[in-house]
């Protein structure tokens, strides 16, 4: 159907990373980055850039299977439209045939998927990000199963016609689909992150979530950290943040906390899975980091920061004079002269900024510093607290702990994050981003919810602590209330301490919050006032957001479990008592 010039089958060696790159580099795709060995620059089209979410697809024969956050074509329909396109689609490029582990190959929780790609970035993306190559083949042998992965740029290529230097179709081709009913991907038409590395939201959530609730498991959006007391206790956390809301940051934590130290597991996906234990276990499915770079420095993530020296691909970062890659917000004085993403001269002055916001990086987790020893272990670690949270400037307190499993279920559900407006002073918009997965669940999201109660059904007494967070809080004067970063072990120090029952709470129409003195805030100097703020439920603010939420889960109807619905009057008369 695509009729490639010719075929390559990865073996995912180091000489067959090196070998395309060098291609990328001859062709002018790729700038290699004098400052840092090995590393790469890509220049993406300005029209293909991020995901798309109005672009992707969940496919299912009914579309109450696909639910109202999603987009639903009909199986059938999408086919014959994305067949026409994909018809003659590799002609003059080479097609990649990318065998592919999620998870450590042979691990419980592992699967494999094959992707076929036009794209040599997308190959050296899946390289770092996932097991790539004769191995997996090997664990596959003949009868194994796979999940297939289609992907094209969609820009074949005539005898003689000059290539560009970041092929992709335009926008109304393009189309990120998923049929979960076959496990089946077909992404056309973008060469971008997410669009193109079919591992990771394709297959790792959307697929994943998908096979998860017909198997008993999770597949979520959330980073796995492990933090150890200056007592040697271990615990383990994962974290479902919307994209850019600092979970990376968070992933890569310093601790400022004396004695306290951290450990990098994974700053994306986590599959979680009932063990024999009656625990929830977790894995990061990837073996790097996919991560937005403006706003990455040695201040706000040291480990990031050094992870990137060396062996580390950027896309669409802006060049300095010297020969490195530059960002907004990164270390130093802002050069006054850079060449932007676009490739054009960029000064101090200019109205743009000299990145893309989506500007990313790619790194291998085994450059990362504070990455645990056994990241390869297919056991994976077990989760004691689960954490939900977005970016709100207003109204939602630096941190709260569910009542129960159901009531953690509810924050879930009804988790929402600001989206800063393009132009300057619009007010912020807030949208109800469930799990963080409103973009990556494979199914009907009431559906969703119901698998989430029922897991705590499972795990009774057994599960893990929910908490909700807010980093980003701000005063009537527009400052950050809370310092963040590395100072954010101190609310997750309070977490270890109820899991613990060190510590008592405070009931709000909430959930359970640190009473006086329980926060440690030995060595910070943060003013009375602000931490008053930070913790205070203003009531009638909380009606207009009860509302909201109410709205929300209206559009489920059938789907939402009744449950959920009960948590949401039990919050409504907390709040009439307030
Ligand atoms: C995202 C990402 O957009 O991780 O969530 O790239
Ligand atoms: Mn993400």
């Amino acid at each position: 159907m695509c009729r490639p010039g010719q075929i390559h089958w990865c073996d995912g060696s180091r000489e067959e990373y090196d070998r395309l790159m060098a291609a990328m580099v001859q062709s002018g795709t790729a700038v290699p980055i004098a400052r840092r060995p090995n590393s790469f620059l890509f220049r993406s089209d300005p029209s293909d850039v991020a995901r798309i979410e109005a672009r992707t697809y969940l496919s299912t024969i009914y579309p109450e299977d696909a639910g109202p956050t999603n987009n639903w074509i009909d199986p059938a329909e999408l086919k014959k439209t994305m067949t026409r396109l994909y018809e003659g689609c590799m002609k003059g490029r080479t097609m990649y045939v990318i065998p592919f582990s999620m998870g450590p190959i042979g691990s419980p929780l592992a699967k494999i998927g094959v992707q076929i790609s036009d794209s040599a970035y997308a190959v050296c993306n899946m390289h770092i990000m996932t097991r790539v190559g004769t191995r997996v083949l090997e664990a596959l042998g003949t009868d194994g199963e796979f999940i297939p992965c289609l992907h094209s740029i969609g820009a074949p290529l005539e005898p003689g016609q000059h290539d560009v230097h970041w092929p992709c179709a335009p926008i109304e081709d393009k189309y990120i689909s998923h049929f979960p009913e076959e496990n089946l991907i077909w992404s056309y038409g973008s060469g971008y992150g997410g669009n193109a590395l079919l591992g990771k939201k394709c297959l790792s959530l959307r697929i994943a979530s998908s096979i998860a609730r017909r198997e008993g498991w999770l597949a979520e959006h959330m980073l796995i950290l492990r933090l150890v007391s200056p007592e040697g206790r271990t615990y383990h956390i994962a974290g479902a943040f919307p994209s850019a809301c600092g979970k990376t940051n968070l992933a890569m934590l310093r601790p400022t906390l004396p004695g306290w130290t951290a450990e990098t597991i994974g700053d994306d996906i986590c599959w979680m899975k009932i063990r024999p234990d009656g625990r929830l276990h977790a894995i990061n499915p990837e073996t790097g980091f996919f991560g937005v770079a403006p706003g990455t420095s040695r201040a706000s993530n040291p480990v990031a920061a050094e992870m990137l020296k060396e062996n580390a691909i950027f896309t669409n970062c802006a060049l300095t004079d010297e020969g490195d890659v530059w960002w907004e917000e990164i270390d130093g004085p802002v050069p006054q002269h850079l060449t932007d993403w676009k490739a054009w001269d960029w000064s101090p002055d200019s109205d743009e900024p000299a990145a893309h916001p989506n500007a990313r990086f790619t790194a291998h987790i085994r450059q990362c510093r504070s990455a645990i020893k056994d990241w390869e272990d297919p056991e994976g670690v077990p989760i004691d607290i689960l954490l939900f949270g977005g970016r709100r400037s207003a109204a939602v307190p630096l941190v709260f702990e569910a009542f129960h499993w159901d009531h953690g279920v509810f924050l879930g559900a009804s988790a929402s994050s600001e989206s800063t407006a393009a132009i300057l002073d619009q007010v912020a918009r807030v949208r109800r981003d469930p799990f963080a997965m409103k973009p990556f669940c494979g199914y009907n999201m009431g559906d969703y919810f119901r698998h989430w109660l029922e897991m705590g059904d499972r795990l009774g007494g057994k599960a893990p602590r929910i908490f909700y967070v807010n980093w980003f809080r701000k005063g009537s004067d527009g400052r950050w209330l809370w310092p963040g970063f590395g100072e954010n072990c101190r609310v997750l120090k309070w977490m270890c301490d109820r899991v613990d029952g060190k510590v008592g709470a405070v009931e709000t129409p909430l959930g359970l919050m640190p009473s006086e003195g329980d926060l440690d805030l030995s060595g910070l100097s943060i003013p009375p006032a602000d931490l008053e703020e930070l913790l205070r439920v203003d009531p009638d603010v909380w009606k207009a957001e009860y509302f909201d939420i109410e709205v929300f889960f209206d559009q489920f109807g059938s789907h939402l479990p009744n449950r959920l619905d009960a948590e949401l009057k039990a919050f409504r008369d907390r709040l009439r008592r307030a």
